[in-house]
């Protein structure tokens, strides 16, 4: 038996996990005992460690394989008798809840701040996840962030450091751990949900895709399983191989941050399709040639088309997405006579649904797509069920979106964001806004139907979650809503939502900014956004 060290220490502020974990910069979690404290307070929140299996890994962000060798030495004196660690401490999001479930483990610790930058000045983030794969429920978080609260010790193996690069067993202490290949049980998990040989047979015709791995998580396995094994031509995966920072690029997938994408995409010579993921391969972003599909737009066609996609063949048993999420979805869903549910933002909110077979697919507005197969967005998931759809359909990704508008009407959609704005005034504005009483008002022409603060009960097991976002729902189906995000790590981002319906086919083809822009004039004034925030436009629409 290996020397439990037992350190002493004392509570550290701010523990809290946001939407999606702990992020903070690198230099914070590198500090002293703050990565332990946490670590501890996981391991002290979540039952009976002893003799159980932990799954490790995270996205390759600059930071990750420090941070691996400290938690192996303390889920060693944890009393876990195995761990499963991503070859290079490399796990993507949808892979870490795949592992975690096919293994039946008491669950893993996810290394990432997903879509913000990485590097020594940049970002780093953990998370825990649940034996059911995916992130841990407000509870469990709940229980974590008390913990932090009242810690004074910590306790680690000395043992050397495991070879994060060679397969197979090694020990830490009495632990056993297991580095494995990363890709194989998650490309293995995809054959079975997705039409391979359609998809094969697409590109052996020619079919060109740019899928655009930003330096990030994904590389991996969109090149073993998009170019290996489905046959798209070599180099179709762009930048590649993992980076610690990325490269300088910012992985998030969206107009602005996969800028270079975009333009790819653009005219007569573009490939017939474009994707790209963030940096722990949970999101998505789809484009056609000279097309973009907002995340909500494509919740819902892969809703309508998921028939075709081997995994799904035998239908849905409902839909759920995040609240701010256009009701896109909501359409597919009463067409097809099945329940569409709204959860407060972030993916945990899934978790209950899909566990209770209550939903089958879910999205949110902000690149995230998934379904029951595991308890994460995943990005590549998404991509492969745009290639199943695209290869049984073959006509073009536009054509595919503008032929759902005509059917079902499009919901204009778009969000906005402030980034970086002073965080007592980003509270000032949301206090602003929840001392307003507009139900029954009529606001620049438009009769409010209901104004609130979006609360949630979970209808499997009753939890009940506040403040998920103020809403101002109009009585001819239009919408704003504000919320603050969760995820930032310097100052406050304001997030505002716009959505408006739009029935008529000879308007879908209009600029959402254009379409929308008496409600964005409307939402910049309610919330007296350039007087309080100093911005008179947003830094990212999507
Ligand atoms: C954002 C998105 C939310 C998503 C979360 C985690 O949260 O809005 O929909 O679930 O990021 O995504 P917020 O609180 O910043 O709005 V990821 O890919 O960063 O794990
Ligand atoms: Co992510």
């Amino acid at each position: 038996m290996a020397a439990v060290t037992t350190v002493a220490t004392t509570p550290i502020a701010g523990q809290k996990p946001g939407t999606s974990g702990l992020r903070k910069k690198v230099a914070v979690f590198a500090g002293p005992h703050y990565l332990e404290n946490f670590v501890q307070s996981v391991f002290d929140s979540i039952g009976d460690t002893a003799g159980q299996t932990l799954v490790v890994g995270g996205d390759g962000r600059y930071h990750n394989r420090a941070a691996i060798q400290t938690i192996l030495r303390m889920a060693a004196a944890a009393g876990f008798a195995k761990a499963m660690v991503g070859r290079g401490g490399i796990l993507s999001t949808p892979a870490a809840s795949c592992v975690i479930r096919k293994y039946r483990t008491f669950g893993g610790l996810i290394l990432s701040a997903s879509h913000n930058p990485g590097g020594p000045d940049e970002d780093f983030g953990i998370k825990y996840n649940i034996p059911a794969g995916g992130p841990a429920p407000e509870a469990v978080t709940e229980a974590i962030y008390a913990r932090t609260q009242t810690l004074r010790e910590y306790r680690l193996v000395e043992a050397a450091a495991v070879d994060l690069d060679r397969l197979g067993e090694q020990r830490v202490g009495a632990m056993v751990v297991e580095v494995f290949d990363p890709v194989a049980d998650y490309a293995a998990l995809m054959e079975t949900l997705i039409d391979f040989d359609a998809i094969r047979a697409l590109f052996a015709d020619g079919f060109r895709l740019r899928y655009d791995a930003m330096n990030a998580v994904t590389g991996p396995y969109a090149v073993e399983i998009l170019e290996r094994r489905l046959g798209a031509a070599p180099g179709s995966v762009v930048n590649a191989v993992p980076l610690e920072d990325f490269g300088g690029m910012h992985p998030d997938p969206n107009l602005v941050h996969a800028h270079d994408l975009v333009a790819a995409l653009t005219g007569p010579d573009a490939p017939d399709f474009g994707a790209a993921s963030d940096g722990d391969g949970d999101r998505n972003m789809i484009l056609g040639r000279d097309f973009y599909v907002t995340p909500s737009d494509s919740l819902a066609v892969l809703a309508a088309n998921a028939h075709l996609c081997p995994g799904y063949a035998g239908g849905l048993a409902g839909l759920a997405r995040s609240m701010p999420t256009s009701a896109a979805a909501d359409r597919v869903a009463a067409r097809l006579g099945i329940p569409c549910y709204e959860t407060p933002t972030g993916w945990k909110f899934f978790g209950t649904l899909l566990d209770a077979g209550r939903a089958t697919l879910c999205g949110e507005e902000s690149f995230g797509t998934g379904s029951d197969h595991v308890r994460e967005k995943d990005g590549l998931w998404a991509v492969l069920m745009w290639l199943n759809i695209l290869a049984r359909r073959r006509v073009g990704v536009a054509e595919i979106v503008t032929a759902h508008w005509r059917d079902f009407g499009r919901n204009v959609y778009s969000r906005h964001d402030y980034e970086g704005i002073d965080s007592a005034a980003a509270e000032g504005l949301m206090a602003h806004l929840r001392g307003l009483d507009l139900t029954g008002r009529e606001l620049d022409g438009r009769k409010v139907a209901l104004f609130d603060d979006f609360a949630y009960t979970d209808p499997v097991d009753g939890s009940t979650s506040h403040h998920q976002g103020i809403r101002v729902l109009f009585e001819d189906g239009a919408r704003i809503v504000y919320r603050l995000s969760g995820t930032g790590t310097q100052g406050a981002t304001l997030r505002v939502y716009i959505e408006r319906y739009e029935p008529d086919p000879a308007r879908h083809g209009l600029d959402p900014q254009v379409a929308l822009a008496d409600l964005i004039a409307t939402a910049r004034r309610l919330a007296e956004i350039e007087a309080r925030t100093g911005r008179t436009e947003p830094t990212v629409i999507t």
